[in-house]
Order: structure tokens, then C-alpha cells, then sequence
């Protein structure tokens, strides 16, 4: 801890994604929060993302868990803790141990997650216990598991930086992993020969840095990868003393893969043939190649064979654990590693032990000294919800996650905490759509107010650190775990004071037994002191020696894998045509994330800087299919599945691929009317791993006819959105909403009941093009202003939300308010860019047809792009498509005049 005597510096880690940023976090006099990138910490060396730099502004205590609740009603912890102690226990002794279950996170820290994997699998003795990483690592844990017998990822970040083919699939690094993204823009810049290739169905901003997009159809990433296979044996690209002295199976593999017929790969991905020569040349002749996969990969019913068909390649080329090579699998959750490491998924033991090994299960079971230890798998996320839908789960602890919008089915998944006798939700906010199911409510510690650890995508461990007390009642998520746990008469195994005491048994487990044999080992860290973990820096595992080595960690350059024999499995894997169009749901339905959001918005929702850049759910679609479905820009449209649907805006693009509608997760009853597209997304999932393929479901789209649109921005916070479509966001100063309306309600009344009685309204409707506008005023002070159209309304939003920050007005002015655009010496900035510095995408293309053409130009005479960073790519392909149209002549002509 560092900084001056009233103010203090502490460091940690961000909570937000898997790249594992350190944050160098000042706790400040009037208690506000500084956030800084750390740069020590070697997975940012001091940069953070638009989500990280505006952590300082998500901590306010609105919408907080302050106290334990039960059945809605404010409780006490000893209450609430006896309660869940007893209807665990009763419900393990009237129906057994598997009628209990936990759904945990990634997102929940090393310690939290130890305890709760031990209290599920070695002392109520069922291994019921799932997580979120289901629905996110789970294909690749699978994959690895199938090749290298262990979940290993071979490589490190800096491989990311010293190859010299960067094969992205089924990821928008750019978006998902900024500071990665980063990391590879500077090493593109500083090495000419390097190659990105994005294998994306969406032409996504990570295609800024692409020198060849891939934009396959959905799910056919097998075929691709298996002809690359092929491809790579008869080009004699193969390093054949690598396969055999370290592989098996190769044969098989080859078999199912070869031969390579590129037309027929063509035909399967719907690439060109073109395109798919240049791929597979490139990765022939490119020794130091890494492919980094993400969500594309595995969240499809597919989802394992799409991880073994890429691993397929590098162990065929002998490209794995050297510097600049390897698979490497990008990890969503700030500790989606650490959850692996403790064995927190249903098919899992702990410190990467299996379940099914009785020798593993006695080593746990010796070390745990506990009654039972789980010897079968517990039921999967899908399954799981499934099961407790059907009557069979009777206690269920859901902490750190937001099923009621983030898994598939999701309407399902309601229904399923509806019929599930007693839930039990950890949450840090109220504001999230799961809480509502709770029959009691547990008050988490935040970020910021907790101590423990997260491992990253390259597996280094870091600590995150309180730098805040712990508000009202809230209590760490481990603490939570063990009060029950002794009160279940598990007293001495979980009589822990500390996380420091829980992460030095996780240190011995790792180390028990281990002469080798598993690759998770950090015995380096062996009875490390409360001091010294509390001061620990960031280390990479394997740490098996006897002192911390900071030296390379990557595995398998010289084979060495967790099989019987040592060697990696090559996996025979064959391409399945992706479901048959269906005629009732003809397009694919392809979800994912979008820049400044995290999941459910539970926190980034809180800051009004990260909702400027979008403020409301839509549908990316291509121009073919919004005519065929007489679908303009900017109409509100339905997505349709057979499980449920959805309301969004439609955004048309040739970027989105023809059959394909892309919606973002984020949105969640809290903030808008029907956003939560996981109601749609089929619960189909992946046999080997329980993974949903949460990106492909056939939907049916149309357009939805609305007798008013509008948007508002308000000083206080709209309640009353008793209408048919709604979407509201934070804005600087109030709130603002997209609004639209049926005949029965009147927008004029309906602006009525939003501004407080005693405003004065200023009004003006246009008879002509049916445009009514509506300010209410306190004095020169703004309350709120409304535009209403017949159709989806135009106005500058960047315009109408700065009105509410905007100094007093004068009585002229207030009239301008009504006009409903800006005036003409202020331009309409367009739609937010950049987020630090509010710049939006008009200026931003004013300034390139002006003659910038670099993303540096814009940050110097913009500043956009000039502090995170993150809306860099997005600026690069603004200054792409503005050179498409303007020639180069005249764009210095420009320059020079
Ligand atoms: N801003 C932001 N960053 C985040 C998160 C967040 O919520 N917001 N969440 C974090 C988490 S938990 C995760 S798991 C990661 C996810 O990070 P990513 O996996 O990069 O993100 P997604 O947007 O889910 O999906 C990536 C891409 O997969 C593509 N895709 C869909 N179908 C296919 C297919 O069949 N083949 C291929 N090759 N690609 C396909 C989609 O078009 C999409 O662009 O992001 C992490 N980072
Ligand atoms: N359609 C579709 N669905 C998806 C995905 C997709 O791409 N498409 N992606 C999937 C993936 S990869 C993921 S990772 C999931 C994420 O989905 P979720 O895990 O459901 O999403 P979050 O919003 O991160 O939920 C975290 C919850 O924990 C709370 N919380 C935050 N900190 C703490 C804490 O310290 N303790 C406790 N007890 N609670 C805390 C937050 O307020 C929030 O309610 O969504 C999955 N769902
Ligand atoms: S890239 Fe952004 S979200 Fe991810 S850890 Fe770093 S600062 Fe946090
Ligand atoms: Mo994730």
C-alpha cells in the first residue's frame, strides 16, 4: 500500500474479463476511488480498457445488497444461516445429497470457489455443484482434457506478441479481450512480417487488424480446421518426428480429416475457395503460428470437436509450448481459471483431479479429512436447472450469476427457481433479474471490499485486494460457504479465519500426491504466511519447485502431457452439417457482447460513460434479409424462437453475414421491456462437454408496428414504463429511454406521468410529419425532454442527453429544446465512439474526410482513442470506409487547403 497518509494506493486486479488486468486502485479523501493500470502487472503493464478505467465510477451503493433477507423481508445473518444450514440438510436427509445443488462463477474468487467445491463434493458428498464456466470454458476444458489428459494451456501472452500468424476464431478480441487486442496491435505495428486472420461469421471491430477475414457460416469451424489438416500432411507441413514421439492417433485423425478438397470445404464453410488456400498456406509456411479461440468456438453444440480439430493442427505441426506457438484458449471470466483449478465444474475433483480416479479421490479425501467424497459427476448447468424444473433439486445456492438471464431457455430457467422448493441467491445488487426467486437473500462483498485470488487466461494467479470497508452487512462469498458449512456440524474443516487460510490449502491439495503427475502444482506457495500472501506478487503456474521461479511456464515443447502413455491424443473429428434451415425459423440466431458492457450490466449499467457508446439491445442483420423482411434501419423487431422472444432495434449491415441475426446478452428486465435474449436461445448442447450453443438457434424475425416511437432523457430515474417497448440507460445528469407505444396509450399523457407534477411544459407539435415534443421545466432547469414520432425517432441523442447537463437556459433557448436537433453551430456529433472522451462517429469522420487518416491523427486532434484505447479498431474501420469513399487525392487536397 502506497500513497499519502490520507490517501491510499492499493493494488489489484480487475474483475471484469479473463486477460486479468492490474489496477492500481486509490482510495481518495472524499472518498471517491482513482483507477489505474498497474504498470508492473505483466498482463497489462499498465493499460486498461474502457470497463477497467471506469471501474472507480460502478462502486456507488444505489441498488446494493445491504442486509440478509428472507422471503423479501430484512433478516439477520444468523437467521438467514440457520435457515439455509437446515433446509440443506433436511432436504439431503429426506431425498439424498444429489437433491442439493450449487451454481456458482468465474466470477467468485479462487478461495470462494475452493470452499464451495468442498463443501458440495467431499461433505454433503455430491458433486452437484456447477458454474457459469458451463456456459463458457466448458468446451475447452473438454478439448484439452480429450488431448492433453490434463486442462492445460500450453502457452503464454507473450506468444500472442512473437508469433508471426495470429489465427483469431470465434473471438472479438478487440471488444472481449481490449488489452490483448492491445498488446497484438503494438506487435503487429512493430513486425511487419506478423499476419492476423479472423475466423468470425460477423465481420467484427477485431477485423481492423485482420489482414484476411474468414466470415464462415456458423458452426462449420471443424470442416475448416480438418481440411487445414489435410492440407498441412500433403503439403509435407507436418513435423513427423514431433508426432511420433508425443502423439497418438494421428492416423486416425488424418483419416477423418483428408482429403483436402477445397471446394467441397467451400461448399461446407462457404468460403472461397481463394480465401481458403490463402489460409492454409499461410499457416503452412508459418512456423511461429498461434490460434486463439474463444465463444465462437466454444459455445456450439460442436463445441469440443471445434477445440480438438485446432489443436488437431498445432500437434500435427509440432506448433505447441514454444515461444510464438500454440493453441491458447482465451478465458471470459476474471477467474474462470481459478474455478478450474479448484475443480468447481460438476465433472471435476479439485486441483485438477478427477473424479472418476479413486486414487485422486482418496488423495482429497485424506486431505479434506471428510466423510464422503462425490465418485460420479454432478448434474451440468442445463441439466441441472432442468432437474430442478422437474421437481428433482430441492435446495439450490446460486451465487455470483444471473441464470435468469444468461442461460438458454432462460424463460425456463425461471419457471425452474419458481418450482425449486428453496433458493438461495449471493448477490452484491438487487438490481438483477435472479434476485427475484430468492427465498433468501444473501448480501455479497464487491470488488474492491474482498481479498483473495483470480487466475488469467495465461494462468497467472493474482491477488485482488480490499481497498474498501464492507458496507452495510455484506460479507465475502467464502465466508457465506463456511458459516453454513459449520452450521451443517462440518465445524473443523471449515473453521478457516481468513482467505490466506483457504488458498494455503488449495496450495497443499495441489501439491498432494503430485510427483509430476498433474500439471496444477504451486507447492512453490506451500504454508505461505497471511503477510506474505498478502503481499503476493502475480505468479504463473506450474510452481512446483521449492521457491517461486519466474521464469518460463509454458508445456508440452518436448511432450511431457497427463496421459497414460505421456503422449497427446490427436482426436478423430468429422464436420456435421449445422441444423437444416428451418422454414418457420429460417435465420441463425448468434449472440455475444458488445465493448462497454459486461453480462447482465449489474455494474458497467451503473456508469453513464460506459452506456453512451450503446444504450439499447438490437439485432446486427444483413440488408438482404431486413428487405425480405420489410425491416428498415432503426425499426423495433422481434426474435423468435420456439422457446421465446425478444424486442430489439434492428441495425443493418453488410458487416453481418446474409441468415444470420447477431443480439448482445446484455440486456435483462432491469432495463429494458423484452431485451433478454437467452429467452430465445435454444438449450441444445454439446455431448461432450454440456456446453450450450448459445450461438446458433433458428430464429424467425419481423417487424413490430408501434402507433408512436420516442426517446427522452429525464433528471430522475423513469419507473413507470407502462408501455410497449422501453429501453433505458444512464446517461451524465438523468436518464435517457427509447420509448414506443400502441394506440391506448397516449404519449402526452405518458410524458405526463413521467416528469414531476409541478414542471412547467413547454410544447409543440409539428402537423405535418406528426412529431411531438414535450420539456418540462423547474424554472431554467431541465426535468426532462421527450421527442415522439410516428416512426423511430431521428434526434441527435448525444444533443438531447447533453441538455441535461447543459448550463441554465435561457427562455429562448428553452424553445430551441423543442426544435429537436441541435443548433446549427453545434453539429450532431453521431453515434459515441469513444467513450473517455464523448466523442461520437460524426466528428470522427468529419475529421478524416478533413485528411486524417490514421488512428493517431484522430487521437490528436479528437483526443478519441487517446486514453484507454479501446475504440481504436472502431476508428480504424470509420477511417476505412471514409477512404473507400474518398479517394486518396482528395483527401489530401483537403489536407492542403
Ligand atoms: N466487453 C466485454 N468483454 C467481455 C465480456 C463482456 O461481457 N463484455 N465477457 C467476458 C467473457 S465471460 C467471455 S466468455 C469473453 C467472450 O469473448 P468472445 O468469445 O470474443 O466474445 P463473443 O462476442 O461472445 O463471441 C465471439 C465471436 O464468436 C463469433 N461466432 C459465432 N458463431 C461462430 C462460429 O460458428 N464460428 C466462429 N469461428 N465464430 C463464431 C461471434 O460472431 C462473435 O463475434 O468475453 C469476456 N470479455
Ligand atoms: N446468449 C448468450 N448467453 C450467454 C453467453 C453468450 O455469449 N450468449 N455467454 C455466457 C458466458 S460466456 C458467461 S460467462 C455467462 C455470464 O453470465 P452471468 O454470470 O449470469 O452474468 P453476470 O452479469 O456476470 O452475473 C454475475 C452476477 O454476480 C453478481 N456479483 C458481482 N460480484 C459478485 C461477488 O463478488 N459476489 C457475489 N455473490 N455476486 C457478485 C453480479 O451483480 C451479477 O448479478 O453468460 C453466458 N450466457
Ligand atoms: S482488458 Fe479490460 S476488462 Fe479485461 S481485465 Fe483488462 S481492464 Fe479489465
Ligand atoms: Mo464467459
Amino acid at each position: 500500500m502506497t500513497g499519502t497518509s490520507k490517501e491510499k494506493t492499493v493494488k489489484t486486479t480487475c474483475p471484469y474479463c479473463g486477460v486479468g488486468c492490474g489496477v492500481l486502485a486509490t482510495l481518495k479523501e472524499d472518498g471517491s476511488v482513482g483507477i489505474a493500470g498497474d504498470p508492473d502487472h505483466p498482463a497489462n503493464y499498465g493499460r486498461l480498457c474502457s470497463k477497467g478505467s471506469a471501474l472507480g465510477e460502478t462502486l456507488s451503493l444505489e441498488d446494493r445488497l445491504l442486509h440478509p433477507e428472507i422471503d423479501g423481508k430484512r433478516s439477520d445473518w444468523d437467521s438467514a444461516l440457520s435457515l439455509v444450514a437446515r433446509k440443506f440438510s433436511e432436504a439431503i436427509r429426506d431425498h439424498g445429497p444429489d437433491s442439493v445443488a450449487f451454481y456458482v462463477s468465474g466470477q467468485i474468487l479462487t478461495e470462494d470457489y475452493y470452499v464451495a467445491n468442498k463443501l458440495m463434493k467431499g461433505f454433503i458428498g455430491s458433486a452437484n455443484i456447477d458454474t457459469n464456466s458451463r456456459l463458457c470454458m466448458a468446451s475447452s476444458v473438454a478439448g484439452h482434457r480429450r488431448a492433453f489428459g490434463s486442462d492445460t494451456v500450453p502457452g503464454t501472452y507473450e506468444d500472442l506478441e512473437t508469433c508471426d500468424l495470429l489465427v483469431l476464431v470465434g473471438s472479438n478480441l478487440a471488444w472481449c479481450h481490449p488489452v490483448l487486442f492491445q498488446r497484438v496491435e503494438a506487435a503487429k505495428a512493430n513486425n511487419p512480417n506478423m499476419r492476423v486472420v479472423v475466423v468470425d461469421p460477423r465481420e467484427t471491430a477485431t477485423c481492423a487488424i485482420a489482414d484476411l477475414h474468414l466470415g464462415l457460416k456458423p458452426d462449420t469451424d471443424v470442416a475448416l480446421f480438418n481440411g487445414l489438416l489435410a492440407f498441412l500432411a500433403e503439403t509435407e507441413a507436418l513435423d513427423r518426428s514431433y508426432i511420433a514421439a508425443h502423439t497418438n492417433g494421428f492416423e486416425e485423425a488424418l483419416a477423418a480429416a483428408s482429403p483436402c478438397e477445397i471446394n467441397r470445404i467451400s461448399d461446407q464453410t462457404g468460403l472461397t475457395p481463394h480465401d481458403i488456400a490463402t489460409f492454409y498456406t499461410l499457416v503452412a509456411r508459418t512456423e511461429k503460428t498461434v490460434t486463439l479461440y474463444s465463444q465462437g468456438v466454444n459455445q456450439s453444440v460442436v463445441g469440443t470437436d471445434k477445440v480438438n480439430a485446432i489443436i488437431n493442427t498445432h500437434l500435427a505441426t509440432g506448433r505447441i509450448g514454444k515461444p510464438g506457438m500454440g493453441p491458447f484458449s482465451a478465458t471470459g471470466q476474471p477467474n474462470a481459471m481459478g474455478g478450474r483449478e479448484v475443480g468447481g465444474l460438476a465433472n471435476m475433483l479439485a486441483a485438477h483431479m478427477v473424479i472418476e480416479n479413486p486414487e485422486h479421490r482418496a488423495l482429497v479425501q485424506d486431505l479434506w479429512q471428510s466423510p464422503v467424497i462425490a465418485s460420479k459427476q454432478g448434474l451440468k448447468a442445463v441439466d441441472l436447472f432442468e432437474a430442478a424444473w422437474d421437481g428433482k433439486i430441492k435446495a439450490l445456492w446460486i451465487m455470483a450469476t444471473n441464470p435468469v438471464d444468461s442461460l438458454p431457455d432462460a424463460d425456463g430457467v425461471a419457471e425452474a427457481l419458481k418450482t425449486c422448493p428453496f433458493v438461495v441467491v449471493s448477490d452484491v445488487t438487487r438490481a438483477a433479474d435472479t434476485v427475484a426467486y430468492a427465498d433468501v437473500l444473501l448480501p455479497a462483498a464487491a470488488w474492491g471490499e474482498k481479498d483473495g485470488t483470480v487466475t488469467n487466461s495465461e494462468r497467472r494467479i493474482s491477488r485482488q485486494r480490499k481497498f474498501l470497508d464492507l458496507p452495510g452487512e455484506t460479507k465475502p462469498d467464502w465466508w457465506q460457504l463456511a458459516d453454513v458449512a459449520r452450521r451443517m456440524g462440518f465445524e473443523d474443516a471449515f473453521s478457516y479465519n481468513g482467505p490466506d487460510a483457504v488458498f494455503r490449502e488449495h496450495v497443499a491439495l495441489s501439491a498432494a500426491g503430485n510427483n509430476g503427475s498433474r500439471d496444477f502444482n504451486i507447492s512453490a506457495l506451500k504454508d505461505i504466511p497471511a503477510a506474505a500472501y498478502n503481499d503476493l506478487e502475480s505468479v504463473q503456474w506450474p510452481q512446483a519447485g521449492a521457491t517461486v521461479c519466474n521464469s518460463e511456464t509454458r508445456f508440452f515443447a518436448k511432450g511431457g502431457f497427463f496421459t497414460p502413455n505421456g503422449k497427446a491424443n490427436f482426436i478423430a473429428v468429422s464436420h456435421k452439417d449445422p441444423r437444416k434451415r428451418e422454414r418457420r425459423f429460417p435465420l441463425v440466431l448468434n449472440t455475444g457482447r458488445i465493448r462497454d458492457h459486461w453480462h447482465t450490466m449489474t455494474r458497467t449499467g451503473k456508469t453513464s460513460r460506459l452506456s453512451s457508446h450503446i444504450a439499447e439491445p438490437f439485432a446486427e442483420l444483413h440488408p438482404q434479409d431486413a428487405q425480405d423482411a420489410g425491416i428498415n434501419p432503426a425499426d423495433l423487431m422481434e426474435v423468435k424462437s420456439p422457446y421465446g422472444s425478444a424486442v430489439v432495434r434492428a441495425q443493418i449491415t453488410d458487416r453481418a453475414q446474409k441468415g444470420s441475426v447477431f443480439v448482445p446478452m446484455h440486456w435483462t428486465d432491469q432495463v429494458s421491456s423484452k431485451g433478454r435474449i437467452d429467452a430465445v436461445v435454444a438449450p441444445e448442447t454439446d455431448p461432450v462437454s454440456g456446453q450450450p450453443g448459445s450461438k446458433f438457434t433458428p430464429v424467425a424475425i419481423r417487424k413490430l408496428e408501434f402507433s408512436w416511437h420516442g426517446f427522452a432523457v429525464l433528471k430522475d430515474k423513469p419507473d413507470q414504463l407502462d408501455t410497449g417497448y422501453w429501453a433505458t440507460a444512464p446517461t451524465e445528469g438523468g436518464w435517457r429511454a427509447e420509448l414506443a407505444g400502441d394506440r391506448c396509450t397516449n404519449p402526452e399523457d405518458f410524458a405526463g406521468r413521467l416528469l414531476p407534477e409541478d414542471t412547467e411544459f413547454l410544447w409543440f407539435e409539428d402537423g405535418t410529419t406528426g412529431a411531438l415534443r414535450i420539456a418540462g421545466w423547474f424554472g431554467a432547469e431541465l426535468a426532462g425532454a421527450f421527442f415522439f414520432a410516428p416512426d423511430p425517432v431521428a434526434v441527435s441523442r448525444p444533443w438531447a442527453c447533453g441538455l441535461l447537463t447543459a448550463e441554465t437556459l435561457t427562455k429562448d433557448q428553452r424553445y430551441r429544446v423543442l426544435a429537436g436537433r441541435p443548433p446549427a453551430d453545434l453539429p450532431d456529433k453521431g453515434a459515441i465512439v469513444c467513450s473517455c472522451f464523448q466523442v461520437g462517429s460524426a466528428e470522427i469522420a468529419a475529421e478524416a474526410t478533413k485528411g486524417a487518416t490514421t488512428v493517431k491523427a484522430i487521437g490528436a486532434c479528437l483526443k478519441a482513442g487517446t486514453n484507454c484505447g479501446s475504440c481504436r479498431s472502431e476508428i480504424q474501420t470509420l477511417l476505412d470506409a471514409v477512404a473507400k469513399e474518398t479517394p486518396r487525392e482528395d483527401a489530401d487536397i483537403a489536407q492542403a487547403s
